[in-house]
């Protein structure tokens, strides 16, 4: 059983993150090494850095598809009780993203906090970014300012239109005067992330590819407040939370007004 300790908890809580002391075994890392060369594969038409919602095996709404194998990730009981020493006993997942970033060509990502692009109210998410290959500065990997998400607040962010980003928004430049850090992980690695943090990650030029899942969960406090934002490609990519599933992972759902059929297809 994974568990956070106490050092580690009280470092999410004050710097926004944390690297758990957990890794997944290295058989698990290389199914899902073959799952993400598979999803690459079965989507030629998108951006490997864009592969959103790609634990839904159907088409999704935002035109990936998916895989089950993913899905069984969000699902993975070490990873949940991680999650729940963050966020408590009652678990939505509502997103899942890979950003894989190929070797010698990945893509930036701007400096951003997630919260902005989400219509989650109260706004809460843990993210669990889970290294699929080794991520290091040199491929890219994420970035974050410590200690950023304390004022839970969001800051401005303006749409960076500059070509190959992987998101459009970023925030505004004068909210990084914080030095940012790299979380640098092995394949197995996770770090978790707080929805109000400001992070990144830069190009990868480096010969080596560095692909992550990015696991979002939500507590049973908040909603899904799907008529908040307009179906659209804001984010840089298509987005469409019209439609998005939820599963209610674990616990309860305290607001009692999340719909877990929608977007259930088959
Ligand atoms: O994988 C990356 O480089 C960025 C991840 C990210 O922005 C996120 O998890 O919200």
């Amino acid at each position: 059983m994974a568990q956070l300790s106490s050092a580690e908890i009280e470092q999410y809580q004050s710097s926004g993150y944390v690297v758990p002391q957990f890794t997944l075994p290295a058989e698990t890392v290389a199914r899902l090494r073959s799952t993400v060369d598979r999803l690459i594969d079965m989507n030629p038409g998108v951006r490997p850095e864009q592969l959103v919602n790609a634990h839904i095996a159907n088409p999704n709404a935002e035109g990936v598809r998916g895989a089950d194998e993913l899905l069984e990730l969000t699902r993975h009981p070490d990873i949940l009780d991680l999650v729940e020493a963050v966020i408590g006993p009652d678990i939505i997942l509502w997103g899942c993203h890979l950003f894989c970033k190929p070797a010698g060509d990945g893509m930036e990502v701007p400096m951003h906090q997630d919260g902005h692009y989400w219509p989650i109210r109260p706004l809460a998410t843990c993210t669990a970014w889970v290294a699929i290959d080794d991520s290091v500065a040199e491929n890219g990997c994420l970035r974050v300012v410590p200690e950023s998400h304390r004022e839970g607040k969001l800051h401005q962010h303006y749409t960076d239109d500059r070509e190959r980003l992987t998101l459009s928004q970023a925030v505004q430049p004068q909210h990084l005067e914080q030095p940012s850090v790299d979380v640098e992980l092995k394949a197995g690695q996770m770090s978790l992330h707080d929805v109000y943090l400001i992070h990144g990650s830069n190009v990868n030029t480096s010969q080596n590819r560095r692909a992550g899942v990015a696991i979002r969960y939500m507590p049973g406090t908040s909603l899904m407040r799907r008529d908040l934002f307009e179906p659209g490609d804001n984010s840089g990519f298509k987005v469409d939370f019209s439609q998005r599933p939820l599963w209610l992972l674990r616990g309860e759902d305290k607001t009692g007004l999340n719909d877990f059929n929608v977007g259930h297809h088959g």
